[in-house]
Order: structure tokens, then C-alpha cells, then sequence
């Protein structure tokens, strides 16, 4: 992914209010999370997104059900999206509602663009139509998912309408231009771009962007209060008309979409192709990640096992809202295969990389610290050759971050650092700093051990951050560097590249010890 500004804009799909939030809405959101956090870690001004999508038909239904307005189960819904994401510690820079006025003002001027230049256009439509999804199914598709939803296994309809089309035809070789050579990372992981790649060679059909009988719910056409603005065409919009303001215009285009493999043509093909018919500049990346499934089986209603809120908080409260992001950063489905949300692996890695490595890691270097040194950061000798070997296992490990995560692999990302904290445990291991310091004439060189180690592991805090916020700045504390809690507190900007340099501890530095960061759980 490449982006020219030390600007990042990053967003997740905005979520139907119908859905109560579960693991796979979480997972796409804690992914944004932990990106958005890395960038203003490094000091670029980022602007995170994430929302809900409003109008689709079956809002009114439900709603109706129920006995509401469509209004208030959109409302409510949207206020459970948007709790969610605040008690789970999202930092997003805005929650955008598709049916807020900013929404639907921005959406109704770029229609009416488009009706201007002949890129939407009146016509009518025939074809097999998924309810479920809201979304018509291209014959030789159909006929492949045996006319039933290949979602919710429902029979397809057969569908006729007036509607209003975009021309997608027409950009057709402008998107594998754009795919095949301008921007070959335009669509990722690989997996996906060839996807979409072969299924626009197949050719393009114009769309229908309209539907009528939505009762009033959703955004009408420009100038035809009998049709609304289909869900879909009106929901992608949401990434421009959150920033399509004086004051946040210079975010866009995006730096990546995070989206799951379900939602990849709208997001890869028709959202491209209307940017292009609005001459408005094209985000970086479309990065589609596969799906959680749980227990080594699909999450289904029927089934009932989805990992849902109730789950989620479970896991939050018995190993810390940091554990359930690392899980989800480094065991999720990023790649082109689905990942298994199990119980059992949970408990393996939280264990494993979490309590042994950077907590024990982090107990061990600040103990000795207190038991040698008076709690005091030692002074940095020369007279020890390892150190150096040691600071460039450091430099690796953030080139080997940096270049990960900068692809837009998280969990590639965390690998690195995580190495690094195993540097240090085999650096303390080699050296044996509890063993030289039984003779005081080894002071200065337990001190030069000693110090190396805390310069490592803060140089480890600072690249898991983004994925462990809480338990590194209260190793930040430990550490004296609660400036850099300060310097990122409410979405502030970090100094990355200065801080992440050996050798910015200051002797001396009081350096506490603590509980625990992660206790072990012992659990069958
Ligand atoms: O599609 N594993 O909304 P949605 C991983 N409103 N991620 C999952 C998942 C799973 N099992 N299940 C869902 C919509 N997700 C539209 C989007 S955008 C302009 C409009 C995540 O509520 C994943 O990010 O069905 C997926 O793309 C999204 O939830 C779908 O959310």
C-alpha cells in the first residue's frame, strides 16, 4: 500500500443495524484499531472510520415487528455499534450513520452529478434477486448457487423494476488498468485480486442503483420520489461524505478499506468505477480479509454459535481487553483463509506470547533492575561486545514491523516484536546477569546487560502498542516513559522514529516493578 502524505485514512464496512455487533464485526473494527494506532504512533495524522449502514428494507421490516419506527430500531441499533466500539476502546475518529443529514445530503448532490453526466441513467431491470442481501445475482451465478442465496440459502426472486442504472459498463478498462498495472496492490491479499480481476474480464453489466417501495426509509432519487437510492450505492458513499468537508477533504482518498471477502465486488469494482464517474481521486487499497469461524465451525444463526457480545465480554473480562486484540490481530484471518475463533488456542497464545514472553520478559528486566541497581536505570557501558549484536536484533525487529505492517499484516507486524522479546530472554539466558552479579566487581557489566534489556523492551513496548495499548503504557510507567502516554493520549501524534532509535533511555530513569501484565491461566 502506498500512500504519499503522512496522512493515513482508514475505514471499516459501515455494519447493518440489524445485527447486534459480534467477533466479525469486532475483528474488522480492532484491525482498523490497531492500523490507526501504528500511524499515529508514527506520527502521521490519521482519521479512522467506522459506522452503520441504515436503509436497507429489511430495517423497516424488522422494525415493524417490533413495533417501531424504522428510525428508532435504526437508533437503537446503531447506539449498540457505536457502545460497543467505545467500551472495546476503538479509537475511530468519527461513527458515521447513514441516516444522518451529512450522509444523505452528500449522497443526494453526488447522484444528481452522476444523473448530470449520463453515468446514471433510467431504465428497467430483470433478474434474480437475493432479499437477504439486497442484491441481484448475475444469471450464470444464480445457476451455479441453485437459485438460492449463497448467504442465507433462501430461493432467489425473480425480479422486475424500473431503475435507475450506473453505466459500469463503461469503466471497464479503466478498472483493470487500475488493478492489472496503475495500482497493482489496489485489491488485496493476491487471492482476491485475481477474483475480481477474471470475474471483469468475464465483462461488466450496468447496475441498478434504485428500488422503490422502501416506504420512505432510505435516500430518494433526484428528481423521482417513487424510487430510493439502493442500500449499497448509498452505503460506499459513506467513506467520502464523512470527509467530503473543508476540514477533512485532505484525507481523502483512503489509505485502505478494510472489508471481508462477503462485500469485495461492491468495494473493488462499483465503488472505484463511481469515484472515477464523480472524478474524484481513488483510495489506495481494498483489503478483504477472510472470516472467523468458531470452533471449527461456520457462525450461524441456526447453529447459534456465534462469538457475540455477551462471548466478547466474557473473554474481556477473564484475560483484559488487550488479550482479545491480540488474539484477533495475530490469530485472524487476514490472508486468504478463514481463522477459527477456539477457546482452547485462546487460552495457548494469550499464555504463551502475552504471560511468558512480554510479561515475564517485562518482570524479569525490571526486577533485576530493582534488585541490582536500586531500581535505577544503570548507566549504558562499552565494556560489553554482545550489546551491539543486541541493538541490531532491535533494528531488524522494527525494519521487519514496519515493512509488515505497512502491508497491512498486523499479525506479521507482532511476529517481529515479539522475536524481540525473545531476544531478550536468549540475550539473558547467554549472559547470565543474575549469576555475574553475585560478585560486585561484575556490576558495570550486569548494568551494561541490564540496560540493554530495558532499552530492547521498550523498543518492544513501543512496536505492541498499537495491538496491547493498555498493558504497554502501564509498562510505560514502569519504564519512566509515561511521555509517550501523554503524546498519544486522544488520538495525539507519536514520534516514532525518534523514540524508536537505541539508546534513548536516560540512566538512571527510576524503573519500577509491578504485577504481573498478564497472568497465567490455567484452564482445561
Ligand atoms: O455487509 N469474520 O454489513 P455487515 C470476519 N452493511 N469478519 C466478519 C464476519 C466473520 N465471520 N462476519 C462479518 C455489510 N464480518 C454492509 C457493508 S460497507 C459500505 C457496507 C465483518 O453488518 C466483515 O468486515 O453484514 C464484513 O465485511 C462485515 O462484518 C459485514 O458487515
Amino acid at each position: 500500500m502506498s500512500t504519499d502524505t503522512a496522512r493515513f485514512y482508514v475505514t471499516t464496512p459501515i455494519y447493518y443495524v440489524n445485527d447486534r455487533p459480534h467477533i466479525g464485526h469486532v475483528y474488522t473494527t480492532t484491525v482498523a484499531d490497531v492500523l490507526a494506532r501504528y500511524h499515529r504512533l508514527r506520527g502521521d495524522e490519521v482519521f479512522f472510520l467506522t459506522g452503520t449502514d441504515e436503509h436497507a428494507a429489511k430495517v423497516v421490516d424488522s422494525a415493524t415487528d417490533r413495533g417501531l419506527s424504522p428510525q428508532q430500531w435504526a437508533g437503537q441499533n446503531a447506539a449498540a455499534f457505536r457502545d460497543t466500539f467505545a467500551r472495546l476502546g476503538m479509537s475511530n475518529n468519527d461513527f458515521i450513520r447513514t441516516s444522518e443529514d451529512r450522509h444523505k445530503d452528500k449522497v443526494l448532490a453526488y447522484v444528481e452529478q452522476l444523473l448530470a453526466s449520463g453515468d446514471v441513467y433510467a431504465g428497467e431491470y430483470e433478474g434474480w434477486y437475493d432479499a437477504g442481501q439486497e442484491e441481484y445475482i448475475p444469471e450464470n451465478k444464480a445457476k451455479e448457487y441453485d437459485f438460492r442465496s449463497p448467504i442465507n440459502n433462501q430461493p432467489l426472486v425473480r425480479k422486475r423494476e424500473k431503475n435507475y442504472f450506473f453505466k459500469l459498463s463503461a469503466y471497464r478498462d479503466r478498472l483493470l488498468q487500475l488493478i492489472e498495472k496503475d495500482n497493482p496492490t489496489f485489491v488485496q491479499p493476491e487471492a482476491r485480486r485475481n477474483e475480481v480481476l477474471a470475474r471483469i474480464r468475464e465483462g461488466l453489466n450496468d447496475v441498478p442503483i434504485s428500488r422503490t417501495g422502501t416506504g420512505g426509509w432510505g435516500i430518494p432519487v433526484p428528481g423521482d420520489d417513487e424510487q430510493s437510492i439502493y442500500v449499497w450505492i448509498d452505503a460506499l458513499f459513506n467513506y467520502l461524505t464523512t470527509v467530503d468537508t473543508d476540514d477533512r477533504i485532505r484525507y481523502w482518498p483512503a489509505s485502505v478499506h478494510l472489508i471481508a471477502k462477503d462485500i469485495l465486488w461492491f468495494h473493488a469494482v462499483i465503488w472505484p468505477a463511481l469515484l472515477m464517474a464523480l472524478d474524484r481521486p481513488l483510495p489506495h487499497q481494498v483489503y478483504a480479509h477472510s472470516f472467523w469461524i468458531a470452533e471449527g465451525q461456520k457462525m450461524s444463526k441456526s447453529l447459534g454459535n456465534f462469538i457475540d457480545l455477551e462471548k466478547i465480554d466474557e473473554y474481556v473480562t477473564e484475560f483484559s481487553l488487550d488479550a482479545l486484540r491480540y488474539f484477533l490481530t495475530t490469530q485472524g484471518p487476514m490472508g486468504a483463509t478463514d481463522a477459527d475463533f477456539a477457546q482452547d488456542k485462546f487460552v495457548a497464545v494469550y499464555n504463551s506470547d502475552l504471560a511468558n514472553a512480554v510479561g515475564n520478559c517485562a518482570s524479569r528486566v525490571t526486577n533485576m533492575i530493582n534488585r541490582y541497581f536500586d531500581g535505577k536505570l544503570p548507566p549504558h557501558g562499552r565494556e560489553f561486545a554482545v550489546s551491539h549484536e543486541y541493538d541490531r536484533s532491535a533494528e531488524t525487529a522494527v525494519a521487519q514491523y514496519t515493512e509488515a505492517m505497512d502491508r497491512v499484516h498486523p499479525a506479521q507486524a507482532v511476529e517481529a516484536a515479539i522475536k524481540l522479546i525473545g531476544d531478550i530472554d536468549s540475550y539473558i539466558e547467554q549472559t547470565q546477569p543474575f549469576r555475574l552479579a553475585k560478585d560486585p566487581e561484575n556490576l558495570p557489566k550486569v548494568g551494561t546487560i541490564l540496560y540493554n534489556c530495558a532499552e530492547a523492551l521498550r523498543i518492544a513496548s513501543l512496536l505492541l502498542w498499537p495491538v496491547i495499548p493498555d498493558a504497554m503504557e502501564k509498562l510505560w510507567e514502569r519504564l519512566g516513559q509515561t511521555a509517550y502516554t501523554q503524546a498519544l493520549a486522544n488520538n495525539g501524534c507519536g514520534q516514532f522514529s525518534r523514540w524508536i532509535a537505541w539508546g534513548q533511555s536516560k540512566p538512571d530513569t527510576p524503573i519500577a516493578k509491578g504485577d504481573p501484565l498478564f497472568p497465567r491461566v490455567e484452564k482445561s
